[in-house]
């Protein structure tokens, strides 16, 4: 009598389980630095600029400002700065200097009403800004009042 014998061993081993561990920790590693930018939405009042959060990751980052006056219109300037909020270069009746020293001017939503909405999209990178109003309006007695001098400006930080 002939006896067959059959091996039927099929181990099938799968190399893919270490190429699936490298492909997360990649992935993990993007998610870590904090980009993507967004919107902020920025209360403008007398006499304070109130963002809604205090930072936002970096790239293209809109700001949707409100001005809830009540009585003056503003504006928003976009600065990107080391100086403190009360350390800005600003003249003697406290309009700051938009092309001056340790500030880069980033961008600006220009004057507009109370109960009016204004927006401004800027790309920008990691670091320290501060949000400031800079009108100067003339009062009727005659002198000026400096918007941000009066307490218009905020830090704001991109990561
Ligand atoms: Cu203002």
């Amino acid at each position: 009598m002939i006896s067959f014998t059959q091996s039927a061993r099929r181990n099938v081993r799968l190399r893919s389980a270490g190429l699936a561990i490298l492909a997360s920790v990649a992935v993990a590693g993007l998610t870590g630095c904090g980009a993507g930018g967004g919107t902020v939405n920025v209360n403008l009042q007398e006499f304070a600029v109130v963002p809604a959060v205090a930072s936002i990751g970096h790239g293209k980052v809109t700001f949707v400002a409100t001005n809830s006056g009540p009585d003056d219109p503003h504006e928003m300037v976009i600065f990107k700065t080391d100086l403190g909020v009360h350390e800005l270069p600003a003249s003697a009746e406290g309009k700051v200097d938009e092309a001056g020293a340790g500030v880069t001017m980033m961008g600006e939503i220009e004057e507009f009403d109370p109960g009016k909405t204004g927006t401004i999209t800027v790309d920008l990178t990691s670091g320290r800004y501060v949000l400031v109003c800079n009108i100067v309006q003339d009062e009727p007695d005659g002198t000026k009042e400096s918007h941000y001098l009066k307490g218009m400006s905020v830090e704001f930080t991109v990561k």
